[in-house]
């Protein structure tokens, strides 16, 4: 049933979220905490949310079941497959009430493979490794912290129940998630609904304190946190004979020997490695994404991802055309003007672009995939059990494209990184994006209609979906058989 309502809408401002949340180009951020204030920083290493908004409760009034819009856009309406395909997700951990969101009988979690590495964080004054202001040094990597955020349900050793949801959304929208609101439950649909899940923290947070009482909050995490995090599922692919991706909704800076190491021999062990092209736009990608021999992912977004604006702002029963590039209509009710799109994908204006002076050839940006307004579970701002917020970032794009990937090994498991990453490309390739513009109505100013354009290979080879996908490795199969094993030749 299709109810009309009236509509409110909460919008929190990003800078009011931290701790919670944390913009990638937002590292240094003050803010008061029970009536103490806080330093808060980011580390090298950090999550791919470029902002975010609460979806109130006006929203939620749904019918039930819904496949969200990006799944439709990916073209992963019927899927009910991911059957003995694992999808490790890198990243800040599960909130403590997973289970919530997740309940066994719906999404598998491996918790028995579930880690989380960290390090213990003192004081030392200056001249410290932990960040760049350098009052912190931190100490050799711990890896018995487990794989939940500090929530409030899971507080740090100081009682702090900060966290981030970050992991949690990310893992969403690879295996769907319940959904509680006004008194009913919803299942929203996910991408690859019954892979196996290995929560596996790399991004950590630290309340720590100088000797003055001032504290400090820091997140995110440090290269030794990814790295291991990396290897240790190379590790479980090699030692358990299994198939399994990783999803790496983060970056940094900089190139990282030791994570490219890692990388190379998670690969080596037959696992698919995808992480997002990071949230600096023009400035350029973000590594372990930049990596060539990484699937890196851009995020696109959906010209009438809210509605046509205005009008019709019930995101979770429109309908994606299955036909990308036919014209759509977007309203601005502030001019009262109408603008007409000639397609329904776009890339946003966040999304990491190859940049020449880093070294990152067009090459390196390999797929588009859904990154904007992607609703899930995110650790609440107020002391509320459950919330969901509408998330923008590449850390969004990637989980749909580890989840495609998780499809094509079920079927054809002999696949590796290169034949996966080949696949994909190819795939994407038949909606090409290549340059554009468009119109698309702007929810945090009032619905005000915003012009994103985009050049070349900005996004990569193009806008990825599952049935493409699928075809091409179809074909990709029969070329490339599933290596037979028989006896060898004895002479
Ligand atoms: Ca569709
Ligand atoms: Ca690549
Ligand atoms: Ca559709």
């Amino acid at each position: 049933m299709r109810i009309k309502i009236i509509l409110i809408i909460t919008i929190l401002a990003i800078s009011s979220l931290l701790p919670l949340l944390s913009e990638a180009n937002v590292s240094v951020h003050a803010f008061t905490y029970n009536g103490q204030k806080f330093v808060a920083r980011q580390l090298k290493n950090h999550v791919d949310v470029f902002k975010a908004l609460e979806i109130t409760d006006m929203e939620l009034v749904t019918p039930h079941d819904p496949i969200p819009f990006n799944v439709d856009m990916v073209n992963a309406e019927e899927t009910d497959d991911g059957e003995g395909i694992y999808v490790a997700v890198l990243d800040t951990g599960l909130l403590s009430n997973y289970l919530t969101y997740f309940p066994e009988s719906m999404v598998n979690i491996k918790e028995e493979w579930g880690i989380g590495f960290t390090h213990d964080v003192f004081y030392v004054g200056e001249g410290g490794n932990f960040s760049e202001d350098g009052l912190f040094s931190y100490g050799p990597l711990r890896s018995d912290r487990g794989f939940l955020t500090h929530d409030e349900g899971n507080p740090d050793a100081n009682g702090f129940g900060w966290g981030s949801g970050h992991g949690t959304h990310v893992t969403s929208i690879i295996t769907g998630f319940f959904f509680s609101r006004l008194g009913e439950d919803y299942w929203v649909k996910g991408v690859a609904p019954k892979v196996t899940i290995i929560p596996v923290l790399v991004l950590d947070d630290w309340v720590v304190f100088d000797p003055d009482g001032n504290g400090y909050f820091y997140s995110g995490g440090t290269d030794e946190m990814v790295a291991a995090g990396i290897r240790y599922v190379g590790d479980l692919a090699a030692e358990y004979g299994v198939k399994i991706v990783i999803n790496m909704s983060l970056g940094g800076p900089s190139p990282t020997k030791i994570i490219e190491e890692a990388i190379d021999y998670a690969i080596s062990n037959g696992v698919i490695v995808v992480a997002s092209a990071g949230n600096n736009g023009e400035e350029g990608m973000e590594w372990p994404g930049a990596y060539s021999q990484v699937i890196s992912t851009a995020a696109a977004g959906w010209t009438q991802e809210y509605g046509g604006g205005y009008y019709n702002y019930y995101w979770w029963w429109n309908d994606v055309p299955e036909k990308l590039n036919t014209k759509n209509k977007v309203y601005d009710p502030n001019t009262e003007k109408m603008y007409m799109n000639n397609w329904h994908v776009y890339l946003t204006d966040f999304s990491g672009r190859p940049n020449s002076d880093l070294g990152q050839t067009w090459r390196v940006l390999d797929v588009s995939a859904p990154g904007a307004a992607i609703r899930g579970p995110y650790k609440p701002e107020g002391p509320y059990a459950e919330s969901f917020y509408a998330v923008w970032g590449t850390s969004q794009a990637a989980p749909h494209v580890s989840a495609i990937a998780a499809l094509i090994l079920e079927r054809y498991p002999w696949f590796n990184q290169k034949d996966v990453e080949y696949i994909l490309d190819r795939a994407a390739s038949s909606v090409p994006m290549k340059g554009g513009r468009a119109y698309v109505s702007d929810v945090f100013s009032g619905f005000e209609v915003v012009t994103y354009t985009w050049k070349g290979r900005d996004a990569g080879y193009g806008f990825l979906t599952l049935d493409k996908a699928m075809r091409v490795a179809l074909v990709y199969a029969r070329a490339n058989p599933q290596p037979v094993m028989g006896p060898l030749t004895v002479k």
